[in-house]
């Protein structure tokens, strides 16, 4: 029998100052995750991420981790989110994940689906895309990556502020996706579906079915999985890893093979 394939983003892990959201991840790496074809993270695994030197403690584990789920023959792939959109070959090489592009298409069980953390459809908040427009230059990259570790931190800890600070005042439409983006984002890719996180508006939109989004992991984590038979479950994953359906709808134009 043909096994999930199972969706997760916005773990926003900080092992600090979040640690039962880290030990929940580890059960969901040691049970769930195990049974699935194939596990892809679409963005914002670690709360803040400032260069693959960083050799903070807690890191180890989330790495050590996501390792032993690929030896145990599950691909985890990643797609990395606004939070740690600085993961390079350090972070794959010792998490064993895949760096997957953004957007990225897939074929999911015979349905062409794009996967994308989703911040770039939301084209609304000029802001924040014009930051992600700076931070993606490779020489704006180079320079921050060759500033002392600590700084990084202290830097990315005065903007995590200033992000919250800033959110209070935007309207809500504006830090969702823009449907028209969506919309070219699935023409320009053919593809039927879109699987992103980032908005922390968990959902499956459409009839049929066109855009699955991931929800946040905080006390209760949250899982998108699609089984080989083409249904998609929305589940919320409980502490005691209770798992609970929140939404399922059908893969949409499934190809008859
Ligand atoms: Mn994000």
């Amino acid at each position: 029998m043909t096994r999930p394939t199972l969706f997760i983003a916005d773990l926003h892990l900080d092992p600090e100052a979040r640690p039962a959201t880290v030990e929940l991840f580890h059960a969901f790496l040691r049970g769930p995750a195990r049974e699935a074809k194939h596990l892809y993270i679409l963005g914002d695994l670690f709360e803040v991420w400032v260069g693959d030197d960083d050799d903070s403690p807690g890191w180890e584990s989330i790495f050590t981790g996501l390792s032993e789920l690929v030896a145990a023959g599950v691909p985890a792939s990643f797609i990395s989110g606004n939070r740690d959109f600085l993961a390079g070959t350090g972070f794959t090489e010792r998490s064993g994940c895949t760096l997957l592009a953004d957007p990225t298409p897939i074929d999911l069980y015979g349905v062409r689906t794009l996967l994308t953390h989703g911040d770039h459809l939301c084209i609304d908040d000029v802001e924040h895309l014009r930051f992600r427009a700076h931070a993606a230059q490779p020489e704006v990259r180079a320079a921050f990556l060759a500033r002392p570790l600590p700084e990084r931190q202290a830097e990315a800890q005065a903007m995590r502020q200033r992000s919250i600070a800033n959110k209070q005042n935007k309207p809500e439409a504006i830090m969702d996706v823009n449907p028209g983006a969506v919309q070219a984002a699935l023409a320009d890719h053919e593809a039927r579906l879109m699987i992103h996180g980032h908005t922390h508006r968990p959902a499956l939109h459409g009839e049929p079915l066109e855009r699955a989004v991931l929800g946040d992991w905080g006390e209760c984590g949250s899982l998108l999985r699609c089984s080989a038979d083409g249904t998609l479950d929305l589940v919320r994953l409980h502490p005691d890893l209770r798992e609970e359906v929140m939404a399922s709808a059908p893969l949409p134009g499934r190809a008859q093979r």
